[in-house]
């Protein structure tokens, strides 16, 4: 630990805790050096595969000393297991197969080949093995894996246009390859900037984009692992797993399709409660119920939507969780009524550190039926966190989930909204070396039994999971709404992410968006930065320049560390106030469309905020571009982050592009320069699209391509629970002065209001027919009751 990072620990923690967090690392260090297996020498290729054994769907291999079993579980989609090696419980992946998949097999002079519908695998008798697409190209090239007493090694040919995405949260370039990046949740400590790894969440996933095609893969194993992406070796990206079996899948083809695959095999980012997608307020910590009032009205008092308020680990008592500080906050529950009855959820803070204290009902109860992790001796671990020294819930036991959600129940009938999982990498304070559990502490593994080096990237997950399932059995009426630190592949099941401990700093804002878009590319789509950046001082310029960024991203909250100025939007005056007021209005005005992504997630898993590539991901001019990002299909968003800029170079692709503030028109692909006065970043919008928004009332805004076709959705529902929907299709045809809108529909939901208002961009609308009969049109806007078809003649001149 440097010397800087020290200071900082101690300025936070104090001086007793220092000195406890130096017997702390000493202690875990006897016990990883007792128990831990001895370093391998040398890596061994693995022996030759001799027999086949065909399979319908795929087939086993077996050499003298590995077996590989390959399984098609569509015809894109393939799974490949290594053996010796233990292996993966069922935490990440939820299903078996997706498609039927029949297999044909051949064999060859030098090994195997099986073919699906959509790709031919060649396994070589050394283990080597080669994807090809059906015309032939190999689009993936694997080398025989090695192994290292109980560790694998899997080497990847990677082509001299390659490119690699993905990996979880990544404080790198969206590109991740020439880089070594480790797989194994991390607090940073203090806080972290571009280029630290790694960081509190990592998923074993990559993207290939590349001129012979496109896919994904992702290891399904949970140990320790380090991906080498061309860092050592420019073509090849050398992984290396610390333990368990070598399995993985790959699914093949562009990534919305291979993004889609995966969600489907780890499961769906499901539907948030709508209020989530609003705007969040946060610091570490408000102190007592009357400052939260102050704060909540000080939204009111400037006028500025609020949707949820956060409340950091000084709400409990001694940081014992699961616990309320009476004196500062007597009447929680009261509190919460009191606010939401202004429209403003409670979001709790949650650590899974239980304090050490007799006299505390969760930790003598979870002592009397062994809810935490032991020692390999069998005695109780204990590390230290903020409440001192603590025990730690076993996750991986289903019998510990059940009880560990049960505790929520207190603060579900207070009415607590959401819940905000912190430390649960897991982290512990350690005066020097990893900040987390010894390797040895044991785990349930649901019963088959493991040590932390399994255990440890799923204990985000899996306490994750706990809540969720808790939630769905104390509140079925309402979706749940869990916003986690750490967490692993399959962690969109359950929860939202905020991307940590972030400096205040340029280079940190610019690099949230590589972070945030990377989460999303690892099938983590709800996910953003604290605005700001979480431990400094950020200047006016910085917050604002951080907080107009954030308000196209998926989670938008205000956040910052004890200590640090204060930072509600107020206090930075005028005219940063009246700024973001702006965009927070901006904010509740996209609404429909970010509840129509989230619908969109649910379904298909596409992240709402995209890299360009998206649109494209065969041009290789979009591969890098990561100073901009979409949101959803209609909008691109290009924030400003550098420090007294006024205007910003913004790379248009292919298409139609209006400027948002302006509907001024742009023809891509190339670079404009755009003007970007402190009250307004550049932000286009797609030709072809048609956006809702809600405006005084729901108005969909039509941005009309010169000639051709555009669409927009609208999904509808209550807003929370699992009641009745809608989804309505817009498609705009736009030929010879005339356009022309249809409208399909599916779901139970009555349309919401009367009608519908139309805003068209880029023509000038003369009449309008909306089934047939007459409807208003007024300057730019057409207003027209709920129609199957409408038809606008446009004006010539
Ligand atoms: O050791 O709860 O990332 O958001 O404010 C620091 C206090 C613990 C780290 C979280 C941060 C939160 C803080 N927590």
């Amino acid at each position: 630990m440097d010397l800087r990072k020290a200071l900082l620990a101690l300025r936070f923690v104090g001086l007793r805790t220092t000195l406890r967090a130096v017997r702390a690392a000493r202690e875990r260090d006897r016990w990883e050096g007792r128990v831990l297996p001895a370093v391998p020498a040398a890596w061994r290729m693995v022996k030759p595969l001799e027999t086949m054994e065909p399979l319908p769907d795929g087939a086993r291999f077996a050499g003298p000393d590995a077996e590989l079993e390959i399984r098609f579980l569509a015809p894109d989609v393939v799974r490949l297991t290594w053996t010796p090696g233990v292996l993966p419980l069922p935490y990440a992946v939820v299903r078996e197969r997706l498609t039927e998949a029949s297999v044909s097999h051949k064999r060859h002079a030098e090994g195997w080949s099986l073919e699906s519908a959509a790709m031919r695998l060649e396994i070589r008798a050394d283990g080597g093995i080669h994807f090809r697409d059906p015309s032939g190209t190999i689009w993936r090239e694997e080398e025989p894996p090695a192994r290292a007493g109980e560790a694998w090694r899997h080497r990847v040919r990677l082509g001299p246009e390659e490119r690699i995405y993905g990996l979880g949260e990544r404080a790198t370039p969206l590109n991740r390859r020439g880089r070594i990046y480790r797989m194994w949740n991390r607090d940073p400590g203090g806080s972290y900037g571009p280029g630290a790894d790694p960081l509190y969440l990592s998923v074993p996933l990559w993207l290939s984009l590349g001129p012979e095609g496109s896919y994904l893969v992702f290891y399904e194993n949970p140990f320790e692992a380090i991906f080498d992406l061309g860092a050592t070796e420019p073509d090849v990206a050398c992984l290396t797993f610390a333990g368990g079996a070598l399995r993985y899948f790959v699914c093949m083809g562009p990534p919305d399709q291979a993004l889609a695959r995966y969600t489907a095999l780890t499961g769906r980012p499901p539907m948030p409660p709508r209020w989530a997608l609003g705007f969040h307020q946060s610091r570490w910590s408000y102190e007592s119920a009357d400052e939260v009032r102050t704060v909540v009205q000080g939204f009111r008092d400037h006028d500025l939507p609020l949707h949820a308020i956060h409340l950091d680990i000084d709400y409990m008592d001694g940081y014992r969780v699961f616990t309320v500080d009476r004196r500062r906050f007597p009447d929680l529950p009261g509190l919460i009524r009191e606010l939401e009855g202004q429209g403003v959820r409670t979001v709790v803070i949650l650590d899974p550190g239980v304090k050490v204290d007799p006299g505390y009902s969760v930790y003598r109860e979870g002592m009397a039926h062994s809810r935490f992790c032991r020692l390999p001796d069998g005695s109780v671990y204990r590390g230290l966190v903020w409440p001192g020294w603590c025990v730690f819930p076993d996750f991986t036991d289903p019998g510990v989930r059940e009880w560990w959600g049960d505790q929520y129940r207190s603060f579900v009938e207070m009415g607590v909204a959401g819940f905000w999982h912190d430390m649960n990498e897991p982290t512990t304070f350690v005066a020097w070396g990893e900040p987390t559990f010894p390797r040895g502490v044991r785990h349930a593994m649901e019963g088959r039994g493991g040590d932390h080096r399994e255990a440890h990237n799923l204990y985000g997950l899996l306490m994750n999971r706990a809540a969720w399932e808790a939630l769905r059995r104390l509140r079925p009426e309402r979706r749940p709404f869990l916003l986690t630190r750490s967490g692993w592949a399959g962690i969109q099941r359950y929860a939202w992410n905020w991307t940590g401990d972030t400096e205040s700093t340029w280079a940190a804002l610019r690099q949230t968006i590589p972070t945030v878009l990377g989460l999303g590319l690892s099938g983590i789509p709800y996910t953003g930065p604290d605005i700001g950046g979480f431990s400094g001082a950020p200047t006016v310029e910085l917050f604002v320049r951080w907080f107009q960024a954030a308000t196209f991203m998926p989670f938008f909250r205000n956040h910052a560390a004890k200590g640090t100025p204060r930072r509600e939007p107020w206090v930075f005056g005028e005219p940063a106030l009246s700024i973001l007021r702006e965009f927070l209005r901006l904010r509740v005005r996209l609404l429909p469309y970010l509840y129509t992504l989230a619908w969109e997630a649910a379904q298909t898993g596409a992240p709402l905020a995209r890299p360009l590539f998206w649109l494209d991901p065969k041009d290789p001019a979009l591969w890098e571009i990561e100073d901009l990002f979409l949101l959803g299909s209609a909008l691109l968003v290009a924030p400003v982050m550098e420090e007294g800029a006024r205007s910003r170079a913004v790379f248009l692709p292919a298409g139609e592009w209006y400027d948002f503030w302006s509907d001024r028109r742009f023809a891509g692909p190339g670079v404009v320069e755009v003007e970007a006065p402190l009250e307004r970043i550049p932000v286009f919008v797609r030709a072809g699209s048609i956006l809702p928004m809600a405006e005084d009332r729901l108005t969909l805004h039509l941005y009309g391509p010169s000639d051709g076709e555009g669409e927009g959705i609208l999904y509808q529902d209550a807003g929370d629970g699992f009641g009745p929907y809608r989804v309505d299709r817009f498609h705009g045809q736009w030929e010879e002065g005339v356009l022309r809108i249809r409208r399909i529909w599916e779901g139970d939901l009555p349309w919401p209001e009367g009608g519908l208002r139309l805003r068209i961009h880029g023509v000038a609308p003369a009449r309008a027919h909306a089934d047939g009969r007459p409807v208003p049109v007024e300057g730019q806007t057409v207003i027209a009751p709920l129609f199957e078809e409408l038809i606008v003649e446009i004006d010539s001149a």
